[in-house]
């Protein structure tokens, strides 16, 4: 008969990617091995962000689980590295979904923005869906903080090293792309009409036209977004709770947290679960745990 699958229980997060003393990232065995035993498809969804903007608290709504991925209720940033959960995917049968947890981006305390892209780059290669996670609007500036993504095919070697590789490929491997807007207060409405939250996405993703460096420098990141990301999707959360609560929003009671951010949040999830694709090889074989040799990242 069939091997009988036995599901790996995972109670809590494990580390996957680590920073060496000497600041390159590695591996850490024992989460391989966890993930060597998972014989299912995977889904894979990753949170990237700047620090200190709620991307745990999201990933572990995405587990269903109160609490998981450590939070921080300093302004200290909390997620080292890349944390990685396995637990079976709400509602696709015999599916597992890994959720990864991502260090904050732009951590002033570090100042290393190289080991920031090789992060980001990393939550690119291993996911099918990619959270953008940012707080308050998506202007300019939180954009602007997306130079990453305009670093990102430097980055990722697809070939060896001197053969040229056309955009196109690179779309191949890449996930699809949510930006979720955390503590957005402004009204969905451009040029005096009501407004979906995608529409809001691509509203801001808008190129200008011109020549100018100016223009270029606007264009540029929003350029790569559009052509890394042909599929997009975005929520905007409103406040979950009041202020004095914020730091304590795992232990509240739900009646204490809003109704509109527990709704989007629902929303969110439920895209996840239903949209959020099995992660696949360019070649369109299927990734299960124990194929997890993908990826090299130019650690140097
Ligand atoms: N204002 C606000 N605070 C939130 C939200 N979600 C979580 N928090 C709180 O913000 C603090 C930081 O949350 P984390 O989930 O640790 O944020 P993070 O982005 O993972 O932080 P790093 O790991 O340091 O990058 C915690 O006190 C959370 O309770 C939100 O939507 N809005
Ligand atoms: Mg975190």
């Amino acid at each position: 008969g069939a091997p009988q699958e036995h599901f790996l229980v995972m109670d809590k997060p494990v580390c996957l990617i680590d920073t060496a003393s000497d600041g390159k990232l590695c591996v850490q065995g024992s989460a391989l091995q966890v993930l060597e035993q998972i014989q299912q498809p995977v889904v894979v969804v990753a949170v990237v962000g700047l620090y200190r903007t709620g991307k745990s608290y999201l990933m572990n709504r995405l587990a269903g689980k109160q609490t998981g991925f450590a939070l921080g209720s300093t302004i200290e940033s909390k997620t080292k590295g890349i944390w990685m959960w396995c637990v079976p995917h709400p509602t696709k049968a015999a599916t597992t979904l890994v959720l990864l947890d991502t260090e904050g981006l732009g951590d002033v305390d570090k100042g290393d923005s190289k080991h920031d892209t090789r992060i980001f780059s990393l939550a690119v290669l291993l996911s099918s869906t990619l959270v953008l996670n940012s707080r308050g609007t998506i202007d300019n500036r939180a954009i602007e903080e997306l130079q990453y993504v305009t670093e990102l095919t430097e980055y990722i070697k697809i070939k060896s090293p001197d053969e040229a590789v056309d955009d196109a490929e690179f779309v191949k491997f890449f996930p699809s792309f949510i930006w979720a807007v955390r503590d957005f207060t402004l009204q969905l409405n451009i040029d005096g009409k009501d407004t979906t939250e995608d529409e809001y996405l691509e509203f801001a993703l808008k190129l200008k036209l011109g020549n100018s460096s100016q223009v270029n420098n606007y264009n540029l990141p929003r350029e790569c977004i559009r052509k890394y990301f042909p599929s997009r999707k975005c929520f905007t959360f409103p406040f979950p709770t009041n202020p004095d609560n914020v730091s304590y929003l795992e232990t509240l009671d739900p009646a204490e947290i809003s109704k509109r951010f527990l709704e989007v949040t629902g929303r969110f999830c439920q895209f996840i679960f239903d949209q959020s694709q099995v992660k696949n090889l360019k070649d369109g074989h299927t990734v299960t745990g124990r194929g997890n040799s993908l990826v090299h990242v130019d650690s140097g």
